[in-house]
């Protein structure tokens, strides 16, 4: 017997209100998949013209998938914020909502025009509509998920305890297909992009130094690197199958915090990755304990297997 994503939300113990915004970004997420699986014939996998808030340039699908995202969460009255990282401002909706989203429509979108594996990363937070706080920390969430664009459609969600996967059917429902996720404790797989090495702060050159000496150095096992280039495939990953993802600190970005987003990239993931027994830290702390101080803020992200995420973190104490 299968269960339906709607069938486990009703049996989930939150409010139905929270529920619904996290069957309206399952449902934006399956129009995104019916969209990016056509996209090629419909010569949309290119750029759109313009940049966003953080200079990058949009792909029409980020721009799509943005409008899917608002689409569905404009149609729900318990939604009275979004947070994208397409749109330089928040979206105050016109309700009285108690929920925020924060969301990347459309992540690693660089990846669209060579057919990888591309996501769209939510975190839910509660909000009062009357004076909203659009700054809370990771740890304040109450529901994250991605959905993950790749041979299967998964969808991947937490309330905050446990860790469950979805996929998506051929009539556009999810089904229950993983529940339970543990994020395996120790591993020999880590995810970086080594091509920034002569960037990276001294702890992450020391801790990658150790893995490429595998067996022969303080590490003592033999380790293997990957790496897609698209958050929601890697994370996927090491999900699955254990792991480590870096994106330190580095001389280039450090000026602008890091690389990834705190409040729809790394907090997401973080409180995915920990409702699995896994662990996340900017190195310095808990990514879930940062607080933000603005509503595109970057952060460093770490996460991942316990085991390695703790080797990590005993470097930057070194420090
Ligand atoms: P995006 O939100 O503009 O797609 O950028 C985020 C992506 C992540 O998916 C991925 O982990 C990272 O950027 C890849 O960075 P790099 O270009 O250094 O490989
Ligand atoms: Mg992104």
């Amino acid at each position: 017997m299968t269960t339906s994503l709607a069938q486990w939300l009703a049996a989930q113990n939150v409010a139905p209100e929270l529920a619904s915004v996290v069957a309206s970004m399952a449902a934006a997420s399956a129009e995104i998949a019916a969209v990016l699986r056509l996209a090629p014939i419909a010569g949309q996998t290119g750029l759109a013209g313009h940049t966003n808030v953080q200079g990058e340039a949009q792909k029409e699908l980020d721009v799509v998938s943005n409008d899917i995202v608002l689409k569905h969460l404009s149609a729900n009255a318990n939604v009275s914020i979004l947070v994208s990282e397409e749109l330089d401002e928040a979206v105050h909706m016109e309700n009285q909502g108690r929920y925020m989203v924060a969301t990347d429509p459309l992540d690693g979108s660089s990846n669209l025009d060579v057919n990888v594996t591309v996501g769209t990363i939510f975190s839910v937070l509660g909000v009062d509509p009357t004076k909203p706080d659009l700054l809370q920390k990771g740890s304040a969430q109450l529901a994250a998920g991605y959905a993950a664009y790749g041979p299967a459609t998964s969808l991947v969600l937490t309330f905050g305890t446990g860790t469950s996967v979805f996929t998506l059917d051929g009539s556009g429902q999810f089904v229950l297909t993983l529940d339970g996720v543990k994020v395996p404790v120790a591993s020999g797989e880590y995810a970086i992009n080594t091509a920034r090495e002569r960037f990276w702060d001294k702890p992450t050159q020391a801790y990658v130094t150790e893995n490429v000496a595998g067996e022969t150095g303080a590490a003592g096992k033999r380790y293997n690197m990957r790496w897609v280039g698209s958050m929601v495939a890697d994370i996927h990953r090491i999900l699955m199958r254990g792991g480590i993802f870096l994106y330190p600190l580095d001389s280039e970005t450090v000026s602008k915090g890091g690389r990834l987003r705190l409040l729809y990239e790394a907090n997401p993931m973080a409180l995915l990755v920990e409702a699995a027994g896994g662990k996340s830290t900017t190195g310095h702390e808990r990514i879930l304990d940062v607080q933000p101080t603005g509503i595109h803020q970057r952060v460093p992200v770490i996460l991942g297997s316990a085991e390695e995420v703790s080797r990590v973190e005993a470097f930057y104490a070194k420090a």
